[in-house]
């Protein structure tokens, strides 16, 4: 048995929890900070505190050195990430965000992210309220998708919505709205409420809120569309004759890591037992509170719910969850996970209602020389009036479709080539955004995707597997956005041009890539994949999974 002593972590409170004391429920100085006309930036704390209401302050990087030579302060623009739990938005909120976005934003684009939501980038400082206000306009907030708290809730996107999907993402949202913080500052700051008078209260998250990020993700088996070992909390539900009767709990994913830095690794979620499905809340306010005491606030790098519980013992954590929730958990329940990955085209659902999933490049909107996928969406909305589905892979479906619409639908898709069709290995393809807005991007990914998937095309098609099923993503630094970490081939940035190659990941996400080469640029790479593909294709056993090959042949441990 651990020591009480081992539970608490000693060592000086980083600055970051400082900043979150003394920001009275994440008000700082924003409101001075948004009349201030000196700086285009946030000053001070602020700087952080506006991410607790989901704003990323950035600049262009590929102007800065421009801009320093010409002794201007860099390009600040905001990037907002709304929240969306399990990633559902109405053709009509869609068609005002994207006006707003065209009016108001510096690339007139909004971007889907692989956590079923979208971050609309390059907002100047003056024009922040307005879009809080038209999201309010719209029952949408961006507040908790970013900083210490628990993020966007995802929810596998089935797109034939079965009532069981129904009710699985009816718990995303009761459980993101459960966990979210409940400081009025968002509402104040934002969109002018007056100041309600009294203390603030943060019962579940506490007045300095969590260590670190965290995130939760409820699946439906055998369906990993979400890549659930990329969350700290994942509910697995479970049903009986098609209803849902609870959930498995796993806790202490994620896949994040330094590069060098032995203390930071990846993992994947462990189980933790089975509950009900009406002690879901309690459940999940309970990790919730464990990781907010028990979490590590002196050190950031080792401040997620992993570390936590690799540091008190999985025993430990898991009879705290009992004691605290007076819930004791049971055995899990079994499921079986046997895909990854969006279904794209049309799909007939119950009652002859349809659905068609969109291949988003990068999960950008946007209008160019190849594609007008904005218009073509613009136009789809218009006529559709129903719901957008943003998968975690970055791509849309466009949900519960009427054989009436279904043709008017069919004939703007053709008209404006949405369903080319496209190769295994580029549909399920994954790139952060990276440059030029990541401020802690160290190599190109979002803009050298297309052309590696090229390459890797012809490596295919050289020893005859291109219709072969291979994940394929990159990262531009080691924090893995795109969640190269559970990839068969995986890129991670380390400078402009050079990457650290991973291989081994699984084709459902169920293991974690190793590295394989070190530092490389784009030519060894390529070589690299050659090689391992030319094996593949000679020793490959029956169906065998590139993952699993080279696992099986011992390239990586
Ligand atoms: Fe991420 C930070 C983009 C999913 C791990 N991530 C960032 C920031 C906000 C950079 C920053 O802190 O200033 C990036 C903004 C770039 C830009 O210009 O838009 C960024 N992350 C993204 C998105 C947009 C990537 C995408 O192409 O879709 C995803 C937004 C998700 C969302 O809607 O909430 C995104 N980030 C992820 C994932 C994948 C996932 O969650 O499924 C991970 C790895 C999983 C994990 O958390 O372990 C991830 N992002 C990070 C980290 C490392 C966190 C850590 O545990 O140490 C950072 C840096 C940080 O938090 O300090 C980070
Ligand atoms: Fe930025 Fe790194 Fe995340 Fe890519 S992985 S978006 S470069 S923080």
């Amino acid at each position: 048995m651990k020591k009480k002593k081992d539970l608490i972590v000693c060592g000086n409170l980083t600055n970051e929890e400082r900043i979150k004391r003394e920001s009275n429920f994440l008000r700082g100085t924003i409101k001075k900070d948004l009349i201030n006309q000196i700086t285009n930036g946030f000053t001070g704390d602020n700087y952080s505190l506006i991410r607790f209401h989901g704003m990323y302050q950035q600049d262009d990087r590929d102007i800065r050195k421009l801009r320093i030579a010409q002794k201007l302060e860099p390009k600040h623009a905001m990037m907002l990430r709304c929240r969306l739990p399990g990633g559902l938005l109405t053709s009509e909120q869609f068609l005002k965000i994207i006006a707003f976005s065209e009016k108001y934003t510096i690339y007139k684009t909004i971007r889907l992210t692989n956590r079923q939501t979208f971050q609309i980038h390059g907002i100047y400082k003056k024009d922040l309220k307005k879009i809080h206000k038209m999201l309010s306009s719209l029952s949408l907030d961006s507040i908790g998708t970013a900083n210490d708290v628990n993020r966007n809730v995802l929810c596998t996107s089935n797109p034939m919505r079965s009532e069981l999907h129904n009710e699985v993402y009816n718990w995303a949202v009761k459980i993101s709205k459960h966990l979210l913080p409940k400081t009025k500052a968002y509402a104040e700051i934002w969109l002018d409420k007056k100041k309600i008078y009294g203390l603030d209260e943060e019962p579940i998250l506490g007045k300095t809120y969590l260590p670190r990020k965290f995130k939760t993700a409820i699946i439906i088996p055998p369906e990993n569309d979400v890549d659930m070992n990329a969350n700290d909390m994942v509910f697995i539900a479970i049903h009986k004759n098609n209803k849902l009767i609870g959930f498995n709990l796993l806790l202490g994913g994620g896949l994040s890591i330094e590069h060098g830095n032995k203390l930071t690794w990846p993992a994947c979620a462990q189980e933790f037992g089975f509950f009900s499905v009406e002690q879901t809340l309690i459940i999940a306010e309970t990790v919730i509170a464990i990781q907010r005491d028990w979490g590590n606030r002196t050190n950031r790098k080792n401040a997620k719910l992993r570390y936590t519980i690799a540091r008190v013992g999985y025993k430990i954590f898991k009879k705290e969850i009992e004691i605290r929730s007076g819930i004791v958990l049971k055995n899990i329940k079994n499921y079986n996970i046997t895909s990854r990955g969006d279904r794209f085209g049309w799909l007939r659902g119950l009652d002859n209602i349809w659905s068609y999933t969109i291949f988003i490049k990068n999960g950008r909107i946007c209008d160019n020389e190849a594609q007008q996928l904005k218009t073509a969406l613009i136009k789809i909305a218009n006529v559709y009036n129903g719901i957008f589905r943003i998968t975690a892979n970055q791509n849309l479906i466009i949900s519960n479709i009427d054989s009436q619409k279904k043709k008017k639908i069919q004939n703007i898709i053709d008209k404006y080539n949405l369903c080319n069709s496209i190769s295994k290995i580029r549909s399920n393809s994954m790139a952060c955004v990276s440059l030029p807005t990541c401020p802690l991007a160290m190599a190109e990914a979002e803009r050298v995707l297309p052309d590696y998937i090229i390459n890797i095309e012809e490596i295919l098609l050289k020893y005859n597997m291109f219709k072969e099923n291979i994940s394929f993503r990159i990262s531009g630094c080691p924090n893995g956005c795109g969640r190269s970490l559970l990839s068969e081939i995986g890129l991670i940035g380390r400078s402009l041009g050079r990457y650290n190659l991973y291989i081994g990941g699984n084709n459902i996400g169920t293991r974690i890539a190793k590295i394989y080469c070190e530092n490389i640029s784009k030519e060894k790479i390529l070589n690299k994949i050659d090689s391992l593909i030319a094996l593949w294709s000679k020793k490959r056993q029956k169906n065998e999974f590139f993952g699993d090959f080279v696992i099986r042949l011992g390239l990586v441990k």
